[in-house]
């Protein structure tokens, strides 16, 4: 046992120091608590909201679009957003008229929305401003007011190229055509970059930059936009004169696949997407579908001199003008009589493709449209992108085969159209389709014996150039052309065909002695007197078809010879 001292206690002063060092360190704290929370509460409350490090995104530019020539299609141009907090603005309320004179809007729809997000701290007071009307606004510095810089699509073009280019959303995301088809490769990767800021969002000091924005990459359309402008007004003309509903225009470099023009009517502008109608967004170039009709019949006459068994000279009987397949008749619009295989496509006959099919099988005719392209992909990628139909029998019925012939029972699209073209056009070699500009040289695949390609040119050029062939409207003077009409009884939804409603039709190229265009023109429901292909839709082959030469100067192949002149003699000359 441990023997205390006789008072009890262990060294007293030792423990009253302890104790008193204690008590003033305790003060001390008690102290420091009241001046931080009590005295100087309310100020470094407000500093440390002041202050407060965020990330800030930098918008990254979106890629250009260009035509073939590098003239812009759509433009990223920088934009100012303004917003507000109404939980600030809603205290300034002697600044809401000169606020809202300079925005646009009159004050009582102001102070109405003002207040009714009275409790939010973001709404948008005007999106996309040119940076100097932006500008005009934050320079009044009313509080609760701030910007943002942003950047919007422009499409100088506007309606002519609308359905090829598409169009972005507010957000700069590609919602439809190329800007849908390419947004990975056209979209930038926005940076971002450190800041202080303060409660407001004001910026009090720009830290660091902590990535870099990385601009989208730019897209070079294989459109050459000069001719775009021709092929929109010439559409555009014809469906006035011929009260046509809709239409489109196709028009294809036959060496390189590329897609020089594409015009469709209705169209809209992609600048004031208000009141679209999903009619005029239709890219109907590659997304409608029709039974072509007769541009068909030169594949038909084409799969014929491939069998051997047919020459352009071969003589048919179309008489007398029908003739009865099992449960169908075969009608021409009149009795042609006898004709060679050319006549037959220079008049237009259906008899004549007939005869050619039921005698040389279904097949050989389906494989050689399918190797022109016909109901399969263009492999463009373009959305909402149709294949078509080409119609395929474990066995082919006399109907199903003749029909076939002279262009029903098939459905296309008038760019698929204008690819078989093409492809006869180009020596019978078939070279893949391109909304891009192509820069190297492409091989193509031999679809067509070169022989056959170069007879069937020669009756497409009869049908254009010679007496009264179909065909004569697309005439180019200078140049040999060549193409096929067609006029086609529409379908009915239910099935069977509209007894007076059309679809207009023509397929042609130029110039024939060396060629360079394939072009397809499709009139939807001519209702003004004339309907038939030949009146229709030739004429707007031959005057895109005569600018295209001219623009791109292709030599003229069809001149007639100069006339030797006499001059008169000399005076003085020697005489006789
Ligand atoms: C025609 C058809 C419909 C479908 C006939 C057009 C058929 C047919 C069933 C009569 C108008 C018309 C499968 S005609 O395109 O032959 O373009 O310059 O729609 O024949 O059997 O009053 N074209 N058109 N036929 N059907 N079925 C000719 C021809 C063609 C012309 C004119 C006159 C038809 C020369 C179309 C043109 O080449």
């Amino acid at each position: 046992m441990i023997k205390l001292k006789p008072n009890g206690s262990l060294h007293p002063w030792r423990f009253r120091v302890v104790l008193g060092v204690l008590g003033v360190c305790c003060a001390a704290i008690a102290w420091q608590i009241v001046e931080l929370q009590v005295l100087d509460g309310g100020f470094l409350r407000n500093q440390g909201d002041k202050r407060s490090v965020r990330h800030v995104p930098i918008p990254a530019h979106r890629g250009l679009i260009t035509d073939r020539h590098g003239e812009p299609l759509a433009v990223s141009t920088p934009v100012t957003t303004l917003w507000a907090n109404p939980t600030q603005l809603i205290n300034h309320e002697n600044r809401w008229p000169e606020l809202a004179k300079a925005l646009g809007t009159d004050l009582s729809t102001f102070s109405e929305r003002l207040r009714a997000n009275a409790q939010r701290e973001f709404i948008y007071l005007r999106r996309h401003m040119t940076p100097q009307d932006g500008e005009v606004i934050t320079d009044l510095r009313v509080p609760g007011v701030y910007s943002i810089e942003e950047y919007r699509r422009f499409y100088p073009a506007g309606e002519v190229a609308a359905h090829l280019v598409g169009f972005t959303n507010v957000d700069e995301v590609g919602q439809e055509g190329l800007e849908l088809a390419y947004n990975d490769w056209l979209k930038g990767v926005p940076g971002s970059r450190q800041v202080l800021q303060d409660r407001r969002g004001r910026l009090i000091k720009d830290v660091q930059v902590v990535r870099n924005a990385r601009p989208g990459n730019e897209l070079a359309m294989s459109i050459d936009m000069r001719l775009q402008y021709v092929a929109h007004r010439e559409l555009r003309e014809a469906l006035n004169t011929f009260g046509a509903k809709a239409g489109s225009v196709v028009v294809v470099d036959v060496r390189s696949g590329e897609i020089l023009a594409m015009a469709n009517h209705p169209t809209y502008n992609p600048n004031n997407r208000t009141n679209l109608r999903p009619e005029m967004m239709r890219n109907r170039a590659l997304i409608d579908v029709f039974e072509p009709g007769s541009p068909i019949k030169i594949f038909t006459v084409a799969a014929g001199l491939m069998s051997g068994r047919y020459q352009p000279n071969t003589v048919m009987d179309t008489r007398p003008g029908t003739m009865r397949v099992s449960t169908m008749t075969v009608r021409d619009i009149r009795n042609f009589g006898v004709l060679d295989v050319t006549g037959v496509i220079v008049k237009s006959s259906n008899i004549g493709p007939a005869k050619i099919a039921l005698d040389i099988g279904a097949e050989p005719l389906r494989d050689l449209l399918q190797q022109v392209g016909l109901g399969e992909s263009t492999g463009l990628g373009f959305p909402g992108e149709s294949v078509g139909r080409l119609p395929t029998h474990r066995r082919w019925r006399p109907v199903e085969t003749a029909t076939l012939s002279y262009g029903y029972g098939l459905s296309v699209t008038a760019t698929q159209l204008a690819h078989a073209y093409a492809a006869l056009a180009n020596n019978g070699r078939r070279v893949p389709l391109s909304m891009l500009r192509v820069d190297q040289p492409v091989a193509g695949e031999q679809v067509i014996p070169e022989q056959v390609s170069q007879q069937a040119l020669a009756m497409l050029r009869a049908t254009v150039d010679g007496e009264g062939g179909t065909g004569s409207r697309a005439r180019v003077p200078g140049y040999q052309i060549g193409g096929k009409t067609g006029t086609v009884h529409k379908t009915l939804p239910g099935g069977g065909y509209a007894r007076d409603r059309y679809r207009s039709v023509f397929a042609g190229v130029a110039p024939i002695s060396n060629p360079r265009f394939a072009a397809v023109v499709v009139i939807d429901e001519p209702s003004k007197g004339q309907y038939y292909g030949g009146l229709v839709a030739a004429p707007v082959f031959g005057q895109v078809m005569a600018n295209a030469l001219r623009l791109l100067n292709v030599p003229p192949d069809d001149m007639p010879e100069l006339q030797q002149v006499e001059l008169p003699p000399i005076n003085g000359g020697s005489r006789g």
